[in-house]
């Protein structure tokens, strides 16, 4: 059984930097692609750029996809984590800024905000994040995230020479 009536669009990012990265990413679209009550809508390419944050570690290759679901921003989330988990990745506090096999971020659902301590969305990292923003410039320029803007408007602020278009 679906969570809701109606389809919803939401945004997912994807990035990984262990175990083969671009084979990651395009089995993370591939495993989103067949989640139940979902449907892929939109891929973006995927671009090659070094790490955000203070642990030095190997470039990332990201990527967003924008899906409709019929499920809950919660349940999407556990079934995200849940793809994750199949693909090798391993939660624990220590990778919290190190490298991973493959990290899915909700960005975004539909036009909701939610505030909690495991699930926040909008993601607050979007508008600092050129390898999530560029992305969705190329397939949702128009895209509005709440309470930050559109992504045209966002994704002029950032910096995009250390993101390399790979396919
Ligand atoms: N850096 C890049 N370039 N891409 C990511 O997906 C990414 N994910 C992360 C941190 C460690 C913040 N750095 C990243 O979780």
């Amino acid at each position: 059984m679906s969570d809701r009536p109606v389809w919803i669009p939401a945004c997912v990012g994807i990035g990984s930097n262990l175990g083969e990265p671009v084979r990651q990413v395009r089995a993370a679209l591939s495993a989103l692609a067949g989640l139940a009550d979902t449907r892929l809508v939109l891929q973006s390419s995927l671009y090659r750029n070094p790490p955000m944050g203070p642990v030095e570690q190997a470039d990332y290759v990201n990527a967003v996809a924008i899906v409709l679901t019929k499920l809950t921003p919660r349940r999407l989330l556990g079934e995200l984590q849940r793809l994750e988990w199949d693909q090798g990745r391993k939660r624990d506090g220590s990778q919290r800024w190190g490298p991973r096999e493959l990290d899915l971020d909700l960005l975004t659902y539909a036009w909701q905000c939610v505030d909690e301590e495991d699930l926040r969305i909008p993601h607050p990292g979007i508008p600092a994040r050129n390898f999530v923003l560029f992305p969705l410039l190329e397939i949702a320029p128009h895209l509005h995230i709440p309470a930050a803007g559109p992504v045209w408007k966002l994704a002029v602020e950032v910096d995009v020479s250390n993101l390399r278009r790979i396919g």
